[in-house]
């Protein structure tokens, strides 16, 4: 049995040397000194050994186990130290890596946040191409040729006829072309105007526009919801007012301002001492815009609104120049959660 025992030790020192990774370690271990492997075994048969044999192999026995776990430490510490990942042994109780966690950017925040807003209220979510045709981002729109309000969309065109949209509305028409009644739908993204750079305007910005067209739709339907709406992005003490305000794709249109959250109205420098800030646009659909479409207007009626993101977020996270958005400077970016 002592050459036996010999035996046992060579070769484990070989597989040993030449293991690499952690579960290979565990068969080894389990193989030479797991409860049912081969030392437990050759304990097992000492029974078959005389007197005088019996304590030196016992002793033998022993030292064998002993050596053969310090071994396997030792190893399992070498594999802890020269290899990790796939194959080797990743040490669990070692402080884990840290990664940095981006944020999102404050548009898209309030992009998502808005979206969100309007799908509790029913309405249905719609995407669509940022290059355009004339036809839908302003024939279609009640803006003919030669209306005047081209001149302050003024825009980027690829032809006479297909250009970057300057306003997220053409979404609509093309989902009016192929939906009938009750639509209750939102679109937002990139729109694009030939406008100058300043701490209001860039040549992108975002919009976000609604429209639902139903039976029995007036007024007070756009009022309340657009009032919700404010409650839930601004916060529930806010109060909305509509004034007159002129959109050749509504009729009548009002431009709408939220009560200011930081003087509750009461008039500060944040709100011009007016103690109201302009949020959006809106109005009831121009019944020639539903016409366009092939909508009965004697049957339906609609309401349309549309606001632009980046005012949104600047109004609700108090800054003061939009283009902190387009800078990348890592430093504004991350403050918005
Ligand atoms: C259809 C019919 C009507 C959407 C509307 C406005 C008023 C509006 C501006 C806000 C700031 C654009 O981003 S902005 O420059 N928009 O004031 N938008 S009503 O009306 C529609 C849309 C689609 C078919």
């Amino acid at each position: 049995m002592e050459k036996e025992i010999k035996n046992l030790r060579e070769q484990f020192k070989k597989r040993l040397a030449s293991l690499e990774t952690r579960p290979e370690l565990q068969k080894i271990e389990n193989e030479y000194i797991g409860r049912k492997g081969l030392i437990a075994q050759m304990l097992k048969r000492m029974s078959l050994l005389s007197a005088a044999e019996k304590p030196k192999v016992g002793q033998l026995l022993n030292k064998l186990k002993t050596d053969l776990q310090d071994a396997l430490a030792e190893k399992k510490k070498e594999l802890a130290k020269g290899i990790s990942g796939e194959q080797g042994y990743i040490d669990i109780t070692l402080p884990g890596q840290n990664f940095s966690r981006g944020t999102m950017h404050p548009v898209e925040l309030i992009l998502k946040e808005t979206k969100n807003i309007f799908l509790g209220m029913g309405f249905s979510i719609v995407d669509g191409p940022e290059i355009e045709l004339d036809y839908y981002n302003f024939e279609a729109l009640n803006i003919p040729k030669d209306h005047p309000a081209r001149d302050v969309q003024d825009s980027f065109y690829i032809t006479p006829d297909i250009l970057l949209r300057t306003q997220t509305s053409p979404m609509q028409v093309r989902t009016m072309e192929n939906q009938s009644p009750p639509v209750r739908i939102v679109s937002a993204g990139k729109c694009f105007r030939r406008d100058s750079i300043d701490n209001t305007h860039t040549p992108m910005f975002h919009q976000i526009e609604g429209l639902a067209v139903d039976v029995d739709l007036s007024l007070s339907d756009l009022k309340g919801v657009i009032t919700e709406f404010c409650k839930q992005i601004f916060g529930k003490d806010r109060i909305i007012r509509f004034r007159p305000g002129y959109f050749p794709f509504v009729e009548p249109g009002a431009e709408v301002d939220v009560s200011c959250g930081l003087c509750q109205g009461k008039g500060c420098s944040s709100c011009g001492y007016s103690g109201w800030l302009e949020i959006m646009g809106a109005g009831m659909v121009h019944p020639h815009v539903l016409e366009m479409v092939g909508y009965d207007t004697e049957k339906y009626t609609g309401f349309a609104f549309g606001m632009g993101a980046e005012r949104i977020a600047m109004l609700k996270y108090d800054i003061n120049d939009i283009r902190l958005f387009f800078e990348n400077d890592i430093r504004f970016l991350t403050q918005f959660k």
